[in-house]
């Protein structure tokens, strides 16, 4: 069966899901063209964006044959079924389980509640939730990211990646997720040693692109 090549990435710059799948490509020695959407400025409410992707979220891939494919993970899986190595979504259906498993967990442990800090509580960020933030659902965030923080560090000791014996695309979640923190000013604290560990092991790659 022959399948549509990728033609164009719709992406933008420092928003944590684009991000996820750009490490994804670097990993891969993927390069595309990419249409650069300013999310900040409300492109991806535009009717031509919308009419094409269906959706008014990027990362999007744009196929030689017409389709769109939305959804940071529908896009990886799509793009290592197209670049089979190395491996980064699990070998056989037992490990494809266990990084679907921590890629999720670290989206609802920490990318939820970053997420909600940051778009509900930095002003400039109101036009993503159509001038309707709500300063309280930021604030009681704040502590679910701290708590999502210790959540990661435990997960991480005495291992060396989240989900397998190697690097997987649930590491990639977690790093796109804690270079989003700068938004909202946090970092790993410093007693986090086996999370920092993890980060300069993920870092010595190579790939981790912004
Ligand atoms: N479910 C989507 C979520 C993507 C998403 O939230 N993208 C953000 C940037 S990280 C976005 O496009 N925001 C624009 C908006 O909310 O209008 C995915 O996993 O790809």
């Amino acid at each position: 069966m022959t399948l549509p090549e990728p033609k164009l990435l719709y992406d933008t710059p420092r928003a944590p899901n684009p991000r996820r799948v750009r490490i994804f490509m670097a990993e891969k020695g993927i390069d595309l063209p990419r249409s650069n959407i300013d999310i900040m400025a409300g492109t991806q409410f535009s009717a031509d964006y919308q009419a094409k992707v269906g959706s008014h979220h990027v990362p999007a891939l744009e196929l030689d044959d017409g389709t769109v494919l939305t959804e940071t993970v529908a896009i990886c899986r799509y793009l290592e079924a197209l670049h089979p190595e190395p491996n980064l979504m699990g070998r056989d259906p037992l490990e494809a389980a266990k990084v679907e498993m921590w890629s999720r967990r670290v989206e609802f442990h920490l990318m939820t509640p970053v997420a909600a800090v940051a778009r509900h509580g930095i002003p400039a960020m109101a036009s993503l939730e159509h001038g309707d933030q709500c300063p309280e659902w930021a604030a009681a965030n704040d502590s679910r990211v701290d708590a999502g923080l210790t959540w990661l560090e435990n997960s991480l000791k005495d291992k060396e990646w989240l989900a397998t014996d190697r690097f997987t695309v649930a590491d990639i979640t977690a790093i796109a997720t804690l270079g989003f923190m700068h938004l909202i000013r946090k970092k790993v604290p410093e007693t986090h040693v086996a999370t920092l560990a993890w980060l300069d092991r993920c870092n010595e790659r190579g790939t981790i692109v912004d």
